[in-house]
């Protein structure tokens, strides 16, 4: 076969994968839907960013520069279209950042023919993912994210350090970026989350402090904290606000997801949390809602999970994972949540406002202790046999 051809046949591949159409698939809970393909996979990727397109130079058409997955994506709806900052991670394991949209928010997603180039303010910076998309009431739209640099003081090769930067756009072309977060009394962040409204006239981000790259050790979960200046962030004390607990999907990790959806009962979060088992670190999403005059205040939280890994999601670079950093909210209440599978791919599910407030303020709590939980069920079915049995 020569190089034209291979090229056909490569180009009619990803251009059919592009114009696939997506639905719902069977999966039927009454909150969300999930649907059957991903939106994001690295076969979205343009073959432009893979491949040398130049027979004299790369004679057995071959991949260059691999991309490995596509992954954790911020997303905002504007105007009719849904816009979702790609975590991109190439072959060689660092990852960027990349746009892509779409008019219908399930299927259609195509890359712009150029990734992100963030300002390169930071030369310790070695990785940069997860960006949450924000559109603040200050007329910008912020961009909060993990940077990742060597921790030089430790002798341990993989040892790292993580930290919030912050870049701010008006049009998802043109990146400023300001100087990372600092948080003064938490060694590391990751997952850190900019509030899109003011709180008492200053910027409010929940972080989730942790003392070392991987663990969380002493961070007690979703902290919360205030800043004067966005152009040059810094959080003095963080309050806790959902916090981890024992025997629950919160116990090893809790880390805030997509930026907090408005409703008017409060700001509904669907955050991960992560616990452990023999088969290694179990990620899921779980919802709660903070108070709309104290945003640090937990006000409602369902019990357990909200979405967790099925079928083939379960199964990636990073197995048993799910993972949020955006969601996309339209004007007629429509609720587009992006989520990873296993560090590998994107999907979405699908939900509205109303029946996301429903779920939030209306599943029971986890009461805590299995003797509680099967009375909590047991109450639970006898007031449905009762119903039941009326009719
Ligand atoms: O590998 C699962 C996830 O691990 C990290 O999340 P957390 O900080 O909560 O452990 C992130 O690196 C995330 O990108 C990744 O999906």
């Amino acid at each position: 076969m020569n190089f034209e051809e291979k090229v056909k046949i490569q180009t009619e591949k990803y251009e059919s994968l592009i114009a696939m159409k997506n639905e719902k698939s069977d999966f039927y809970n009454g909150i969300f839907d999930r649907y059957k393909n991903p939106v994001l996979t690295r076969n979205h990727v343009p073959l432009f960013w893979k491949y040398d397109m130049n027979p004299s130079t790369n004679p057995f058409f071959m991949e260059r520069l691999g991309v490995n997955a596509v992954m954790n994506s911020g997303a905002l709806y504007i105007d009719g279209k849904f816009y979702l900052v790609a975590r991109v991670e190439g072959a060689d394991r660092k990852s960027f950042f990349a746009v892509a949209e779409s008019v219908s928010g399930v299927d259609g997603f195509r890359f712009w023919d150029y990734p992100v180039q963030l300002p390169d303010t930071c030369s310790e910076e070695t990785n940069v993912y997860d960006m949450r998309l924000t559109q603040h009431e200050d007329g910008w739209i912020y961009g909060i994210f993990c940077s990742e640099s060597k921790d030089t003081k430790s002798k341990d090769l993989s040892a790292a350090v993580a930290c919030a930067g912050i870049v701010r756009t008006k049009d998802l072309k043109k990146w400023e970026r300001l100087p990372n977060l600092k948080t003064l009394r938490s060694p590391q962040q990751r997952n850190v989350v900019l509030l899109p409204e003011f709180v008492n006239g200053k910027y409010a981000f929940y972080t989730r402090p942790m003392d070392d790259f991987i663990d969380t050790g002493s961070g007690g979960g979703v902290g919360f904290g205030l800043c004067d200046d966005i152009t040059n962030a810094v959080i003095d004390e963080e309050k806790i606000s959902s916090r981890r607990k024992y025997h629950t999907i919160t116990e090893v990790k809790n880390g805030a997801g997509a930026v907090p959806i408005k409703t008017e009962l409060g700001w509904i979060h669907i955050a991960h949390g992560v616990r452990n088992t023999a088969a290694g670190l179990r990620y899921v999403l779980y919802c709660f809602a903070t108070d709309l005059k104290d945003p640090s205040k937990v006000i409602a939280e369902p019990s357990g999970l909200f979405l967790g890994p099925l079928g083939e999601e379960r199964v990636g670079d990073v197995s048993n994972v799910v993972f949020t950093n955006g969601a996309a909210v339209t004007p007629s209440g429509n609720v587009y949540i992006y989520y990873a599978s296993s560090d590998t791919r994107l999907h979405v599910a699908t939900t509205t406002l109303e029946k996301l407030t429903d779920y939030v303020f209306n599943t029971p709590s986890d009461p805590g202790r299995s003797a509680d939980c099967v009375k909590q069920r047991c109450d639970f079915i006898a007031k449905n046999l009762e119903f039941i049995n009326k009719k």
